[in-house]
């Protein structure tokens, strides 16, 4: 159920600056067709050599009104353009499911390789795992679009996950934001989700042994 409360601070909002938010949410959508674009050559190039796909599927995500009023709140911030465009990297989003996690890397390195992607950060949560569990390869990149008369770079952010990380990270989200449960049942949850993570390291391990013969 949405926040009555958010949606409504950000239709005013739309509505006042309806041409600039358009703007750039247009900016941020050309951002993500040039980033899923990217990663379909790469899959399309790594199956020529390889003879299989690293890439099991690629969704895009703008994120969403009540999500980046909340993140602004968070950082004390006033709903405008600038301060979206200049603190929220992750308004434009791209997950690339991958077979192992082997290709995640290759492919992180391949894309981050291109003379027209810019590295802003990386967090490898796969290395370093979240305390709760969560594995994941997140960039927040630049990449350029280009516009009839200019050529504007926009930030994206890129989470990696293999289908085991991206099965865990999907189930984790529901099972945690379900409503009324008590302190003890959530401390509960923790831990088995913390178990069930430590089985799909395990089995993304398993896979890769399989895959190489070692
Ligand atoms: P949504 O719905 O994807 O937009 P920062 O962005 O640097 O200010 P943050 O938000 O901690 O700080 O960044 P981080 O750690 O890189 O995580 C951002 C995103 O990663 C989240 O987006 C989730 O998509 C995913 N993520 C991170 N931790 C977890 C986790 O423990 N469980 C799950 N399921 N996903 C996680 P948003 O903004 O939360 O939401």
């Amino acid at each position: 159920m949405p926040n009555i409360k958010l949606v409504d601070a950000f239709t005013d909002f739309v509505e006042e600056s309806t041409l600039p938010y358009r703007q750039m949410m247009t900016y941020y959508n050309c951002a993500l067709m040039e980033v899923e674009t990217k990663f379909k050559v790469l899959n399309e190039q790594f199956s020529l050599f390889y003879d299989r796909n690293p890439i099991e599927s690629i969704h895009t995500r703008i994120k969403s009104q009540s999500s980046i009023l909340k993140k602004l709140q968070k950082k004390n911030l006033a709903l405008t353009i600038p301060n979206i465009e200049n603190n929220l990297f992750d308004i434009a989003g791209v997950r690339v499911v991958c077979s192992f996690t082997e290709d995640i890397y290759s492919l992180a390195n391949s894309f981050l390789n291109q003379d027209d992607v810019r590295l802003i950060e990386k967090k490898d949560y796969i290395q370093n795992p979240k305390e709760n569990g969560y594995r994941s390869l997140h960039l927040i990149v630049e990449i350029p679009i280009f516009l009839s008369d200019e050529k504007k770079w926009v930030k994206v952010e890129v989470q990696f996950r293999t289908i085991a990380m991206d099965f865990w990270a999907s189930l984790e989200h529901k099972i945690r934001y379900k409503k009324n449960l008590s302190k003890e049942r959530l401390n509960e949850i923790d831990k088995e989700l913390l178990e069930c993570a430590k089985i799909c390291k395990t089995l993304d391990e398993k896979m890769e042994e399989i895959k190489t013969g070692n």
